[in-house]
Formats: structure tokens, C-alpha cells, sequence
């Protein structure tokens, strides 16, 4: 089915402007330098991800983006995707070389994306409510992670050593913390000098530009570090 795709043909990219999944997708494009074409489906603060984009509904059985198309390839979940990308486009290498180290940094991407970002979710819904127990429960899990990562960050610059999907997975859930009130604190520098290395780069900036207008002109909040 898959025969004529080549490294060379041009993926498309489904996503959204607020969708942290969808520019874990993004900035894993642009570290490994593919030439993309990106397409925002429609989505609104009033009605969500509506109407459903016809390609997301022919690829993707849950209905939702980010979606890459590859030629006939339609690939969904941003997790697979990387597996599709590292395997398509090796260089540079996204995940560790040693097995070990391999598979630990796929716990973490995973962690990232449904550990911690579950919490993340809880806070999307409660708002209104943020210093109710059930957020305040939420803020206080999420802290912890951060905890945990610090103590992983101490003789290390990136998550698993060398920078990785799981440092862009965890990053991008952590802007959404941040946005919905499980800010880090002063009891993790090494986890906010990581975040600072992170926004630095090339392909993180380029991917957070269209986040931030969307948010700008919708008068919502933007985290100062991911300010240009
Ligand atoms: N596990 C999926 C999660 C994808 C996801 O939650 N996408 C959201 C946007 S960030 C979405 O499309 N939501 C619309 C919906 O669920 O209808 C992934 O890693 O891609």
C-alpha cells in the first residue's frame, strides 16, 4: 500500500492551533527538518473541534488531530506518530540509541502525555473552581511530577539524557499546566531551566507562534516563557 511513499514525499499535518498534541507532532517535524505541509481544522472556544475536518474522520476512528497523512499513509496519535517519524526520517535521532535507554524514554513520553496530563485535563474542566479540592488535588499530583523530574534533571540537560520526544512531549503538556494553574514553583529550577533550554529552540518557537497569536487574540492567557 505504502510502497511509493519515499522519505522525500511531503507529509501533511492535521492539527489545531491549541492542540498540544498536534505541535508535539510540529516541533518533532521541524527537528528532523521534513518539509510539511500544515492544516488547521476548524476549531473555536465556543465549539470546540467542530465541524469535524473530513480527513480526521476518514484516518482516525476517535475523531480527533493531530492526523499525518504520507502519501496513502494516514497515521493518528501523536505518540504513533513519533514511532512513524523516527522510523521514516532517522536522523536526527529522537529516541536513545541504547535499548534501555530507549524504552525509559518511552515511559516518560507516555508518562508525560497520560500521567501528568491527565491532571492537566481534571483542571480544564474546573476552572471556575480552582481552589476546590478536586483542582487543588490535581495541582498538588501535578507538583509531584515535577518533583520527580527535577530529581531527573539533576546531572542530566534533557529528560533521558540527549534531547528527546519525551522532552517535547512533557514540555508541551507543561504549557498547558501551566495555563491552567499547576504552575511550576520555586521548588523545581532545574525542571524551569529545562522549560527556558526547551522554548529556546528554533523548531519550538516556530511551532508555539500560531498557539500564541490564537491565544493573544482571543485575550487568553500566554505563560511568559514561551514569549519570543
Ligand atoms: N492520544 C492522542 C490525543 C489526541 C487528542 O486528544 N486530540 C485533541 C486535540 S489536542 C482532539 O482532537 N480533541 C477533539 C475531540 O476529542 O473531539 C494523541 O496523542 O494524538
Amino acid at each position: 500500500m505504502s510502497a511509493s511513499i519515499s522519505a522525500s514525499t511531503r507529509p501533511t499535518l492535521y492539527t489545531a492551533p491549541l492542540s498540544m498534541f498536534g505541535m508535539k507532532v510540529e516541533i518533532a517535524l521541524r527537528e528532523k527538518g521534513v518539509d510539511f505541509e500544515r492544516v488547521s481544522v476548524p476549531y473555536s472556544g465556543e465549539n470546540g473541534y467542530a465541524p469535524k475536518h473530513p480527513v480526521v474522520l476518514e484516518a482516525n476512528p476517535k475523531r480527533q488531530v493531530p492526523v499525518l497523512v504520507h502519501g496513502e499513509l494516514q497515521l493518528f496519535d501523536s505518540s504513533q506518530i513519533f514511532e512513524y517519524l523516527e522510523d521514516r526520517w532517522p536522523l536526527p535521532n529522537l529516541w536513545p540509541g541504547d535499548i534501555s535507554a530507549r524504552a525509559l524514554a518511552r515511559q516518560l513520553e507516555l508518562m508525560a502525555d497520560e500521567v501528568y496530563f491527565s491532571q492537566i485535563i481534571k483542571l480544564m474542566g474546573v476552572q471556575e473552581a480552582i481552589e476546590g479540592r478536586y483542582a487543588q488535588e490535581a495541582i498538588a499530583i501535578s507538583r509531584a511530577y515535577y518533583v520527580q523530574i527535577e530529581k531527573r534533571l539533576c546531572d542530566k540537560l534533557f529528560l533521558a539524557g540527549d534531547y528527546c520526544f519525551a522532552d517535547i512531549a512533557f514540555f508541551m503538556a507543561q504549557i498547558f499546566g501551566e495555563r491552567m494553574g499547576a504552575a511550576l514553583t520555586d521548588e523545581t529550577p532545574r525542571v524551569a531551566e529545562w522549560r527556558t533550554r526547551m522554548a529556546a529552540r528554533t523548531t519550538v518557537r516556530e511551532t508555539l507562534h500560531p498557539m500564541i497569536d490564537f491565544l493573544d487574540l482571543n485575550e487568553r492567557f500566554v505563560p511568559a516563557f514561551i514569549r519570543p
